[in-house]
């Protein structure tokens, strides 16, 4: 907008707050995420296509190539920042829960990685406390899809690396799903989770109450 000479009113969304949000930001930008261009009383969104938008609204000076090698060129970049770009920081958390088949406490964090969309890639770790054995631990690679923005429910699955005291490591796969409240202004939000890790013919099942907070 600055290199088309144009004139605008910045509207802060701080992030950090959660602000993006907002029941009124959502209206807007339904993918709860910056930046939004309101022109016309109407939202447009995703920057690759507020840039066309400006350059078809306001086309002098034109920023799009005429050329359309050039033009070909500027999409291939448009398109790897629409593809490739990482979305949206990292949040950590703990997480404490029952391993209701094993009877065992469970205390242990995890991390959240925004992929594409509504996908996170959720690394996990959990020390597990069984009322007659020694602790033993469990680590997951698991992906989560989020079915609404911010909160609601979600399900995922991954890899599980289970070592129980005094037993062999083993492997095996982790299917998941839960709830989550929506950031709050803490950016801070609670989660319940249930899971199920499929190893040497058992399926554990646990449960974990935890919250995650977005750095
Ligand atoms: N594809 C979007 C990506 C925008 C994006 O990733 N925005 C980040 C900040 S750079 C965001 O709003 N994140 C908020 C959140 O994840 O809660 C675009 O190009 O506009």
């Amino acid at each position: 907008m600055r290199a088309k000479n144009l004139e605008w009113d910045a509207i802060k969304v701080d992030l950090f707050k959660a602000e993006q949000y907002d029941a009124k930001y959502l209206k807007l930008n339904p993918k709860g995420i910056v930046p939004t261009l309101v022109h016309d009383g109407k939202p447009i969104i995703e920057s690759t296509l507020i840039c066309e938008y400006l350059d078809d609204t306001f086309p002098v000076p034109r920023l799009i190539p005429s050329d359309p090698w050039q033009r070909s060129r500027m999409r291939l970049w448009s398109k790897m920042v629409d593809e490739g770009l990482f979305e949206g920081p990292l949040s950590v958390g703990i997480r404490t829960g029952r391993d209701w088949t094993d009877k065992a406490w469970t205390i242990g964090g995890q991390a959240e990685l925004p992929l594409k969309g509504n996908i996170k890639l959720r690394p996990s770790g959990d020390l597990l406390f069984p009322e007659h054995a020694g602790m033993g631990y469990q680590l997951n690679g698991d992906a989560v899809i989020y079915l609404g923005q911010g909160g609601g429910l979600y399900g995922g699955g991954g890899a599980a690396l289970v070592h129980p005291h005094g037993g062999d490591t083993d492997t095996g796969y982790n299917l998941l799903f839960g709830l989550s409240t929506a950031e709050s202004q803490q950016t801070t939000k609670g989660f319940i989770e249930f899971r199920w890790t499929f190893i040497n013919d058992e399926t554990p099942f646990k449960t974990a109450i935890g919250f995650m907070h977005r750095l």
